[in-house]
């Protein structure tokens, strides 16, 4: 997954547009994950799922910062990443379908938020991103 100059210069751009929004943006997209594909709700069986959760706005929130600082070090996702990759890999063992899943809802929200920011140059770009984060943080599974 190479990323251009233009990819990385559209995603520095789309977040700087979400601005602080990012973090509730997280909590979305997780949201939509958990209705859209019920299946996902199985990694979280500790975790209060329903609308309006203190615990998916939290781990929202997480995500999200997860996702701000690949997009801030997005020629090095992997050493930016490199803490988490070992947890997802190690511990939490995500099927990597579940990444893409996630990487959907994420543009959906984003889509809903800044219809004006995902031009179709801007919604390729971002999934290649996504796609490049959930390849790092799956990478290291075996
Ligand atoms: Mg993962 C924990 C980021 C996809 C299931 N995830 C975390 C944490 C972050 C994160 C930052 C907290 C790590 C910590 O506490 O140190 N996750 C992250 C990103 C993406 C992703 C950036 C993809 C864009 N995660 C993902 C998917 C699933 C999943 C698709 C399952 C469907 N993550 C998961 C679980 C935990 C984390 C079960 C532990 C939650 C907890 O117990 O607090």
């Amino acid at each position: 997954m190479v990323l251009s100059a233009s990819d990385k210069t559209n995603v520095k751009t789309a977040f700087s547009k979400m601005g602080g929004h990012a973090e509730e943006y997280g909590g979305e997209a997780l949201e939509r994950m958990f209705v859209t594909y019920p299946q996902t709700k199985t990694y979280f069986p500790h975790f209060d799922l329903s609308h309006g959760s203190a615990q998916v706005k939290a781990h929202g929130k997480k995500v999200a910062a997860a996702l701000v600082e690949a997009a801030n070090h997005i020629d090095d996702i992997a050493t930016a990443l490199s803490k988490l990759s070992d947890l997802h890999a190690q511990k939490l063992r995500v099927d990597p379908v579940n990444f893409k899943l996630l990487g959907q809802c994420f543009l959906v929200v984003v889509a809903i938020h800044h219809p004006s920011v995902l031009t179709p140059e801007v919604h390729a770009s971002l999934d290649k991103f996504l796609c490049a984060v959930g390849t790092v943080l799956t990478a290291k599974y075996r």
